[in-house]
């Protein structure tokens, strides 16, 4: 047997060492960009993202909406594998086909929709509406619409009491051409919407855009409309069906593949690169994974992956380590993945991303991982937390929790993700359905974790992702000097304080 070196660590046993920091090390001038796929010495990667994080390939984390809202920030959603090929597809499209929130006159909600109408227009626009029918099914007849703001502090009671936030459906009469710049601003007046309207040069209206898009972009909502602005979106797949499952990705317009799989270091996973290279040339991105030690990532590398994903066993849901005994400690697997990663560009001239899976539960994890020389995080718990995740937001106990449930849990039986060439079905679970603490909107939560990691950063005297992998000081803390780092020896006065810090 082999036995490496010392013992395998997680991201809580570290702490970074501040460093010199001038008058320019501000959060303002740090920039996150970083590469998302393979590049060689000297050129520019043919993906990067804006911020250093991706949502996990997963039922309860990676939607349309996930893919959309993440989008807009600067990262990217990988929607989830653990579906049919064709519904993945659709899923990849309705990202790829949203339009910046802008409602075209001919689209917008008129009198005469059907509930299903209203929904398909809310799933192609990011329309924040909630349509209500008089039995409250999906099959009943549409009375009007409720915007979420309005809709959200009544959902317990849901369809019954929405209906006083009601906006009836006469009203709805957005998309007349007829209308006028002050017409169009009563009516987004009355119907609550959360827009501005974009009129032609005789002032009738075009069309409207909803305000976070216009705060997004900072551009005029009439620059919006010839704007073909597309959103970047990747997508999981798995070492089975890939003849099957990847033209359909590729043909909806999926920016970037990753094969999700819980222990990468496997002949299926150079099958399954090999068939795309064969098929696709370089033109398909494609990350591959996991890994936990330099010897795995050589061989994703030597395969052609276009990124290698690190992490077995540290996810939040994950008991793969308690059920099967493999894994590493999630900051150790990263140290030597992001070694054996330089040491390749030495050799070859090929810079091979990598990216932390897993086990992030602070938002200063994200800075370590990046320090430690991770290029991007992928994340489910945090992700899970917001209104963007496809899951219920419910009740328990009077918070407000969303649900959460791991791909290897009885609950989502994802066996592609574990198989290992057997039989068509999980074997035994390696994951668990939970419940995670509901944290608002994405937009305002990753807003608060990335300017976190830029303010760690200037501690550290850096302002990009790679001066910080250069310049990071770290250290291993003791258990005891752990607890120094929480409140102690006091009496917190509110104990909301250490639900709202991570
Ligand atoms: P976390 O961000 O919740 O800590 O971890 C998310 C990661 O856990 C995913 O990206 C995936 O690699 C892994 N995962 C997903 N399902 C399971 C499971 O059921 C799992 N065991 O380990």
């Amino acid at each position: 047997a082999t036995f490496f070196e010392g013992e395998s660590h997680t991201f809580s046993e570290y702490l970074l060492v501040p460093g010199y920091s001038s008058a320019e090390n501000i959060p303002a001038n740090v920039s996150l960009k970083t590469p998302l796929v393979k590049f060689r010495r000297g050129e520019e990667p043919a993906l990067s993202l804006n911020i250093p994080m991706v949502s996990a390939i997963m039922q309860s984390v990676s939607g349309v909406d996930m893919g959309v809202a993440l989008a807009i920030e600067g990262g990217l959603a990988f929607i989830y594998g653990n579906q049919t090929p064709e519904s993945e597809a659709a899923m990849v499209k309705a990202v790829k086909d949203h339009k910046a929130g802008f409602v075209e006159s001919d689209s917008t909600l008129t009198p005469d929709m059907t509930m299903e109408q209203v929904m398909e227009l809310k799933a192609r626009t990011g329309h924040s509406t909630m349509p209500v029918t008089d039995d409250g099914s999906s099959r009943g007849k549409l009375l009007g619409i409720v915007t979420s703001r309005d809709y959200r502090p009544s959902r317990d009671d849901h369809q019954k009491k929405v209906r006083e936030f009601m906006t009836p459906r006469e009203k709805l009469i957005v998309g007349d051409k007829d209308i006028t710049l002050k017409k169009a601003n009563d009516v987004i007046w009355d119907n609550k919407l959360n827009a501005l309207p974009v009129v032609d040069e005789n002032d009738h209206l075009m069309g409207i855009v909803f305000r976070k898009d216009y705060d997004q972009h900072k551009s005029n909502p009439n620059e919006l409309l010839d704007a073909n602005k597309r959103y970047m979106v990747g997508a999981g797949i798995n070492t089975r069906d890939y003849a099957e499952r990847v033209p359909l990705l590729v043909e909806a317009g999926a920016d970037v593949l990753c094969i999700d799989s819980s222990e990468g270091f496997s002949e299926w996973q150079k099958r399954t690169i090999e068939w795309v290279r064969a098929n696709y040339g370089d033109s398909v991105k494609i990350g591959a994974g996991n890994v936990v030690d330099g010897d795995g990532f050589r061989f994703l590398a030597d395969c052609g992956a276009d990124f290698v994903k690190v992490g077995i066993g540290g996810g939040s849901i994950c008991i793969t380590r308690e059920t099967k005994g493999i894994g590493r400690g999630q900051a150790s697997a990263v140290i030597d993945v992001c070694r054996a990663r330089d040491k390749y560009y030495e050799e070859t001239g090929v810079y091979v991303p990598v990216c932390s899976d897993g086990g992030i539960v602070y938002d200063y994890h994200m800075t370590l991982a990046l320090a430690m020389g991770a290029d991007f995080m992928m994340l489910g718990r945090y992700f899970a937390r917001f209104d963007e995740s496809p899951t219920e937001r419910v009740n328990v106990n009077g918070q407000y929790m969303k649900e959460y449930w791991g791909e290897g849990s009885a609950r989502a039986r994802n066996w592609q993700r574990y198989d290992q060439g057997g039989a068509s079905k999980l074997g035994f679970v390696e994951g668990v359905d939970s419940y995670v603490p509901y944290a608002g909107s994405l937009k305002e939560g990753v807003g608060q974790t990335i300017y976190k990691i830029k303010s760690t950063m200037c501690n550290c005297g850096a302002k990009t992702i790679k001066e910080l992998q250069e310049k990071a000081r770290l250290t291993l803390v003791s258990s005891t000097s752990i607890v120094e780092g929480g409140a102690h020896d006091v009496v917190v006065k509110d104990s909301q304080h250490s639900v709202s810090y991570r």
